[in-house]
């Protein structure tokens, strides 16, 4: 037999799977609409009828699960909250007995208890191809190497992305959280494709590269799904132009299902698409919850669950701020603008409200400022007024005069943006805190000095 010679193998694009979508993801608006009626009705007698604390909820709210004729009717039905899943620890929530329940995570929280939540087969299934598709948006490929760095565990974020990779067809690196010398180490080694972590933590692995004297643009990376804090789009070009990569956007949270409840395209970079056919959002008025608010209006997001059987969930109040806007990239889908904030994370300062996301954005225009800061709340004594000072780490290589700069410019740029005033204080670069996963910004000192 005679020897062909074949060219060597290379990993070019062109080696990795192309970009199915799933049929679902190019529906159009009114096919959506219509699934999405057809599955809420479904879910507010599925969930009336096997959780006694939704018969309870719905008959003190006058409310029967024929009263949904129309998408607009679930403005009847009450909100669900935190507060419910804690009252209710840990299973009283879930509508399918222990022995179809397939797996169960936990989120903790500040205070209190955990928030339980669970999933059966199917819903383990609906999950994994709704990650799939996030990552798919983000420019991740079958056959692509994808490390991923959420947090294994009770946390949703390292399983759910974990179970989404593989159904996308990619190779998942199960690295989880922490451990920064490791994941550098395997980054060489393993040449993944694809990252996967919050977006503060890929701060830290960046850092800690350069530290290191490694380039973090050298890696073989060049895809990053982000998500599970708040982050905005000056972070991400600091992220992009840190490691040479595409970084998307990847929402969620436990109560709803976890990652993957929306994620962005990478080709167009202008928001998370969330997956209409599984999830009904909606926009409410935080302070007058009788209101619910139309597309483009800015509310705290509201999500009622389609086709959950574990833990269906009816207008859950997710506290985060942010707007509905017409799908791009997934036209049928809408898209949620980036989270301002969360309403337990806004700092109300003489009157104006103020969000971490707002100082983040500022400070990253201000080139001689990083994005390491903290914002910490005190009341100094004698006061009846609370005041902020904002921690920021200047860039490395930066004179004692460009700091002294770039801390008067923050101050001004904070009080023509924001309107608040406040101190700041420019602090030793490397001096603060990094991040391990969601990054702690908000340190309250107020109660401390009481
Ligand atoms: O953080 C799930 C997740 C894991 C999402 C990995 C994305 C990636 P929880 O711990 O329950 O679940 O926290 C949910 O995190 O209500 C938001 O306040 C915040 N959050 C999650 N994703 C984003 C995002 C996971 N892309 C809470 N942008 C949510 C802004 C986000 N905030």
């Amino acid at each position: 037999m005679t020897q062909t010679a074949s060219a060597p193998e290379t990993p070019t694009a062109s080696a990795f799977g192309p970009a199915v979508l799933d049929a679902e993801e190019t529906m159009s608006r009114d096919q959506i609409e219509a699934l999405q009626l057809t599955r809420l009705k479904e879910t507010v007698k599925y969930a009336y009828e096997r959780v006694p604390h939704y018969t309870r909820k719905f008959d003190e709210a006058g409310v029967r699960p024929e009263d949904l004729q129309e998408l607009d009717d679930l403005a009847k039905f009450p909100y669900t909250t935190k507060e419910d899943l804690r009252e209710e620890y840990p299973f009283g929530m879930f509508a399918v007995p222990m022995n179809e329940v397939t797996r169960i995570h936990a989120s903790s929280g500040t205070t209190g208890r955990p928030t339980v939540v669970g999933y059966t087969k199917q819903d383990l299934d609906t999950w994994a191809t709704i990650v799939a598709r996030c990552f798919r948006a983000a420019g991740v490929r079958p056959g692509m190497k994808v490390h991923n760095a959420y947090g294994y565990g009770l946390f949703t974020g390292g399983l759910g992305a974990h179970s989404g990779i593989e159904k996308l067809g990619a190779t998942v690196i199960p690295m989880s959280g922490g451990q920064t010398e490791k994941q550098i180490q395997l980054i060489e080694d393993f040449a993944p494709d694809a990252i996967c972590c919050t977006p503060t933590y890929l701060l830290t692995i960046g850092d800690a590269m350069l530290h290191k004297g490694l380039d973090p643009r050298k890696t073989s990376l060049k895809y990053a799904v982000l998500g599970a804090e708040p982050w905005t789009n000056e972070m991400r070009a600091e992220l992009e132009e840190m490691f040479d990569i595409k970084a998307s956007d990847i929402y969620g949270l436990s109560e709803v299902m976890g990652p993957g409840v929306a994620g962005e395209s990478v080709e167009t970079q202008d928001g998370s698409h969330i997956w209409e056919d599984h999830f009904r959002p909606e926009i409410v008025d935080p302070f007058d919850l009788t209101k619910t608010k139309s597309d483009g209006e800015t509310g705290e997001l509201v999500f009622t669950s389609l086709t959950k059987q574990a833990l269906p969930i009816i207008r859950y109040r997710t506290k985060d701020l942010s707007t509905l806007l017409p799908g791009t990239a997934r036209p049928g889908h809408r898209r949620m603008g980036r989270i301002s904030g969360r309403t337990d994370d806004m700092i109300i300062l003489r009157g104006v409200n103020l969000f971490p996301s707002q100082i983040e954005e500022i400070a990253l225009r201000i080139p001689e400022l990083s994005p390491h800061f903290q914002l910490v709340l005190t009341r100094p004594e004698g006061r009846r007024m609370d005041e902020l000072t904002v921690k920021i780490e200047p860039r490395e290589g930066t004179t004692p005069d460009q700091r002294d700069a770039a801390g008067a410019s923050l101050r001004q740029q904070i009080k023509i943006h924001i309107g608040s005033s406040c101190r700041i204080d420019v602090v030793e670069p490397g001096s603060l805190e990094r991040s391990n996963g969601k990054l702690r910004r908000i340190y309250d000192l107020r109660e401390k000095q009481a």
